[in-house]
C-alpha cells in the first residue's frame, strides 16, 4: 500500500552534467535542471524512470550556454551567467541566487519538493515581506499574499468576487521581495493547487493532483524582463486585427438578422465608432454549430455582406458540443472520423448542453484540430474573420465532466484529469489555426478557457461576471492579472453579463472598458437593452466620448498591441510592473490602477463616487480633461463626476493619435502626436501596419522611434524601419504643459503654432449643469502642423 504520509528524496547518490544543466539520481527517483537560457531554468522531479517531455505550453527548448557545476560532499552548484543554482543533496532541496549571492528564492528545507500519493509539491520558504502577483485569471488582491487557488477550468455563471477556480489556468505567477522578483511557471496541466502562505506562516507552494514537478524559474531585472521571458517560453501574441482592438457589441443574443442590421445602423446613425456586431448562440439552427437558424437568419450571406459594407466585422459563438443527431452533418461526419473524446470502454462521451445531448471533439488530437478547420471553412467561406470560444472548460449540465475520460494529448494519451486544463486552449488553437489557414489573414478569436500559452491563439474574457461595482473593480484586476501572465489582450463584459447594469454603473463600466485590451459590451439573455444608447441621452453621450477617445488612441493602442506581441508587455499593465517595490501599489486602495501602454494613468474607481483618491507613482502627471499638474509620489483626491474617469498622462508622454473615426477602416491623412511636457527624456515606438493581412512578416510594416528630449524640447522622429507604405499625409504636433510656443522647427524649417483651448472630449453641456461642472474640461496647448514624411524628422520647439 501507498505511505498516506507525504514522502521525500532521501539522498541524492549521483550527479551528471549535461548539455544544458544537470541530472541528479536519488533511490526514490530523479531530478533534471536544464536551462533554456542564462535567466530560465526549468526543475523536473520525477519518481518515473523517464521525464515527460511533452508540453502544450513551452515554445523553446534547452540551450547550451556554457555552465559550471561543482560537485561537493552536501551540495551540488550550478552557475549561468546570471543565476547560481544550488541543490542540497540530503534531503534534496533548491535554492537560487543572484549573481551578487543573494537569495532570489529558495526551497523549504525541511519541506522541499514531495508527494502524498500521486500529488506533488514544492515548497518555498516565504520570504520576509515577500509578495506575489499574477497567476492569470484570479480573483483575489493585487498581492496575493495570505491567499490560496487551485486550477481547474470551470465554467462558474455569475461567479461571486471570490471565487475559484475560474474558465482559465495559467500556473504563472511572480514573488516579489527585498528588491528581486522571480517568475515561476508550474508547467503541470492536471489539477492544480497555489498556496501564497494561506493559512501558514512558512512557505509558498505548488501543488498537482498528478504528473512530475515541473517548473520553470523565471530570472529578472524587472517584471517586464519575467513576463517578457515567460513569453519567450510559451509564446507570443500574434499580431490581432486591428478591427478587432476597437469596440465590439455583443449580447446573448442578437436576432433575427434584422435586428442585428438595426443595432449595427444605429451605431453608424448615432456617430458611436464600433467595429464589430457579435453573434451568441441564436444564430444557429438549435445551437447546432456550423448551422444557421433558417428562420433568423436565412440569409447568413448577405448579412454578412451587409455588415461589411457598414465596415462591420461579425464574430461567431463557436460551442464545442456536437450535437447527437443522425442527418446533421458535423455529427455524421465526426462520427465516422471518430473525432469525439470517448471513455475507457470505446463509447463517445456525451453531455448535455446547449443542443441537448453532444458528443465533444478531442481537440488534443492532430487529425481533429485539422477536422474542426474543415468544418469551420462554413463560416469562413462566408467572409468570417471573428470566432468566440465558449464552454470549453468543458462545460456541460451538471458541470461534472467524468474524469475518466480519454484524451489523445498529442500522442500522450490522457484522462481529464490531465487534459481538462488545456481542452479550451486546444480548442481556441483548433478555430485560429483553422480560421487562419482558410482566410490567408488575421482572424480575431476569442475564448473563455484556456491555459499557458493561449495567448498565440486567443484573446480571453473573464466570463459571466455580474452588474455591480465590485465585479467592475474584481474585472480589472483579473486584466491586470492576466497581463502579468502573458495574456495581454483581455477583457471583461462591460456593462456585466448576469444582472442589469443601471445608468451609472453603464456610463462608469464603459468609461473604464475604454481602457481594456479587448472591449466588449455583454448583457445576458433577458436583461433590459445595454447598448451604449440603451440607458439615456447622457449616457449615450458619456459612452460616445470614452469609445471615441480609444479610436483617437488607435495609433497607440495599435502600437502597443505590436510591443506586445513582441516582448510580451501587456497592453493593460498594473502598477506593479513599473513600481514594483512601492508598497503604495499593493494597498487596496490604489491596487486597481493601471497603465494604458507607458504613457496613461487609469484610477478605475465605483460608479456611485464622487471624488476619489488617487496615488501618483514617481513622474509628473497631468490630468487628461484640463492639463492640470500632479507631481509623483503623493496620494491626491480627485473629483469623477460619472462623465470624468481620472485619467492622468505622464509628462515627457509621446501619444500617437488620429481624429475621430467611425470604424478602423476609415482612412485618416493627419497623425497626431500629443506630446506632454517634461525634463525627463522618453520614447514610444510607433508601429503601423496595413491591420489585416500577414505582410507584415514580409517587411510590410513601419516602425519608428520617437524620442522626446525633454530638457531640449524636441522631438526626434527616426526614420522608418520597413516598408509599409503609411496612409498618413500630415503630421500635428499638439504640445500640453509647455510655455508659450510661437513656432515648430521641422529639420530647419519653421511651422506656425497655435494656441487652442483642447479638449479631446465633445460637452456634456445640455446635462446636469446643477450637479456636473458643464463641460468636459479644457486645456491651453499649441499645435503645428507640418507634412507627413517617413524620413528623419528632427521637430524643436
Ligand atoms: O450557458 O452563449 O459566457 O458570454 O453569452 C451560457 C451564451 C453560454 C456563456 C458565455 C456567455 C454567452 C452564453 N454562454
Amino acid at each position: 500500500m501507498l505511505s498516506a504520509l507525504s514522502k521525500r528524496f532521501k539522498k541524492i547518490h549521483s550527479v551528471t552534467k549535461t548539455e544544458v544543466g544537470l541530472i541528479a539520481a536519488a533511490a526514490e527517483g530523479q531530478m533534471r535542471l536544464r536551462f533554456f537560457n542564462d535567466a530560465v531554468v526549468q526543475v523536473t522531479i520525477t519518481q518515473e524512470p523517464a521525464f515527460d517531455e511533452f508540453s502544450y505550453a513551452v515554445q523553446s527548448t534547452p540551450s547550451k550556454s556554457p555552465l559550471l557545476m561543482e560537485d561537493q560532499p552536501k551540495t551540488i552548484t550550478i552557475k549561468s551567467a546570471l543565476l547560481e543554482v544550488t541543490i542540497s543533496k540530503d534531503p534534496m532541496t533548491v535554492t537560487f541566487k543572484d549573481y551578487n549571492g543573494q537569495i532570489i528564492n529558495e526551497d523549504d528545507q525541511g519541506l522541499g519538493t514531495s508527494w502524498i500519493g500521486e500529488q506533488v509539491t514544492t515548497y518555498k520558504k516565504l520570504q520576509e515581506g515577500e509578495r506575489f502577483i499574477g497567476l492569470g485569471e484570479k480573483t483575489g488582491p493585487l498581492d496575493r499574499k495570505g491567499t490560496g487557488y487551485q486550477n481547474w477550468n470551470t465554467d462558474s455563471f455569475a461567479y461571486h468576487a471570490g471565487a475559484d477556480p475560474l474558465y482559465c489556468s495559467i500556473p504563472f505567477y511572480i514573488g516579489v521581495h527585498h528588491g528581486l522578483q522571480y517568475g515561476i511557471f508550474f508547467d503541470n496541466s492536471h489539477k492544480s493547487f497555489f498556496n501564497f502562505g494561506a493559512s501558514n506562516n512558512r512557505f509558498s507552494s505548488f501543488s498537482a493532483d498528478a504528473g512530475e514537478m515541473n517548473y520553470y524559474f523565471i530570472y529578472g531585472e524587472s517584471v517586464a524582463d519575467i513576463i517578457r521571458r515567460y513569453v519567450d517560453l510559451t509564446g507570443h501574441m500574434p499580431l490581432p486585427p486591428k478591427w478587432s482592438i476597437g469596440y465590439q457589441q455583443c449580447r446573448y443574443s442578437y436576432y433575427p438578422d434584422s435586428e442585428v442590421r438595426t443595432i449595427a445602423n444605429t451605431f453608424r446613425q448615432k456617430k458611436i465608432p464600433a467595429d464589430v456586431i457579435v453573434l451568441d448562440i441564436h444564430y444557429m439552427d438549435k445551437y447546432k454549430i456550423f448551422t444557421w437558424s433558417k428562420q433568423n437568419f436565412p440569409d447568413a450571406s448577405s448579412l454578412i455582406q451587409y455588415l461589411k459594407s457598414q465596415n462591420f466585422e461579425v464574430v461567431l459563438m463557436c460551442d464545442p458540443g456536437i450535437k447527437i443527431e443522425t442527418g446533421y452533418d458535423a455529427y455524421d461526419d465526426g462520427l465516422s472520423k471518430d473525432v469525439f473524446v470517448k471513455y475507457p470502454d470505446g463509447e463517445n462521451y456525451s453531455g448535455e448542453v446547449w443542443p441537448g445531448w453532444c458528443h465533444f471533439p478531442d481537440f488534443t488530437n492532430p487529425k481533429v484540430r485539422s477536422w474542426w478547420k474543415e468544418k469551420l471553412a462554413a463560416y469562413t467561406n462566408l467572409g468570417i474573420a471573428g470566432y468566440w470560444n465558449d464552454m470549453n472548460e468543458i462545460a456541460t449540465w451538471g458541470q461534472m465532466l467524468p474524469e475518466n475520460l480519454e484524451f489523445d494529448y498529442d500522442g500522450n494519451k490522457s484522462t481529464t484529469r490531465r487534459a481538462r486544463n488545456v481542452y479550451g486552449f486546444q480548442m481556441a488553437r483548433s478555430t485560429y489555426e483553422g480560421a487562419k489557414e482558410l482566410l490567408g489573414k488575421r482572424p480575431f478569436n476569442l475564448t473563455r478557457a484556456g491555459y499557458s500559452g493561449v495567448q498565440r491563439y486567443a484573446a480571453v474574457w473573464t466570463g459571466d461576471n455580474v452588474s455591480y461595482d465590485e465585479h467592475m473593480m474584481l474585472g480589472i484586476r483579473m486584466v491586470n492579472s492576466l497581463g502579468l501572465a502573458g495574456v495581454s489582450f483581455a477583457g471583461y463584459d462591460v456593462g456585466g453579463f448576469a444582472g442589469e447594469a443601471n445608468t451609472r454603473l453603464f456610463a462608469r463600466w464603459i468609461s473604464i472598458g475604454a481602457f481594456s485590451p479587448f472591449f466588449r459590451g455583454h448583457t445576458m439573455i433577458n436583461s433590459r437593452d445595454a447598448e451604449p444608447w440603451s440607458f439615456g441621452e447622457e449616457v449615450e453621450q458619456i459612452s460616445r466620448n470614452y469609445i471615441q477617445f480609444r479610436y483617437q488612441l488607435m495609433p497607440y493602442l495599435y502600437s502597443l498591441f505590436y510591443e506586445s506581441a513582441t516582448n510580451g508587455m501587456p497592453v493593460q499593465r498594473s502598477l506593479a510592473i513599473a513600481n514594483t517595490h512601492d508598497a503604495k501599489v499593493y494597498d487596496p486602495q490604489f491596487q486597481h490602477q493601471y497603465l494604458f501602454g507607458p504613457f496613461i494613468l487609469v484610477a478605475p474607481v465605483e460608479s456611485n463616487k464622487d471624488f476619489v483618491k488617487v496615488y501618483f507613482p514617481p513622474g509628473e502627471w497631468y490630468s487628461l480633461f484640463d492639463g492640470a499638474k500632479y507631481a509623483g509620489g503623493q496620494e491626491v483626491v480627485v473629483t469623477c463626476p460619472i462623465h470624468k474617469l481620472p485619467i492622468f498622462i505622464k509628462g515627457g508622454a509621446i501619444i500617437p493619435m488620429q481624429k475621430v473615426v467611425q470604424h478602423t477602416n476609415e482612412k485618416v491623412e493627419e497623425l497626431s502626436f500629443h506630446i506632454y511636457q517634461s525634463k525627463e527624456n522618453s520614447s514610444f515606438e510607433f508601429y503601423e501596419d496595413d491591420g489585416i493581412t500577414f505582410d507584415y512578416e514580409a517587411n510590410q510594416y513601419a516602425i519608428r522611434l520617437i524620442l522626446h528630449h525633454g530638457a531640449k524640447n524636441s522631438l526626434t522622429m527616426e526614420e522608418q524601419q520597413g516598408s509599409y507604405h503609411s496612409n498618413f499625409k500630415q503630421i500635428r504636433i499638439i504640445l500640453h504643459g509647455f510655455e508659450l510656443v510661437k513656432k515648430v522647427v521641422v529639420n530647419g524649417k519653421s511651422f506656425a503654432s497655435a494656441s487652442k483651448n483642447h479638449s479631446f472630449f465633445q460637452p456634456m453641456e445640455k446635462f446636469d449643469p446643477l450637479i456636473d461642472p458643464a463641460s468636459m474640461g479644457e486645456e491651453t496647448v499649441y499645435i503645428a502642423s507640418f507634412p507627413y514624411s517617413s524620413e528623419l524628422l528632427d521637430i524643436s520647439w
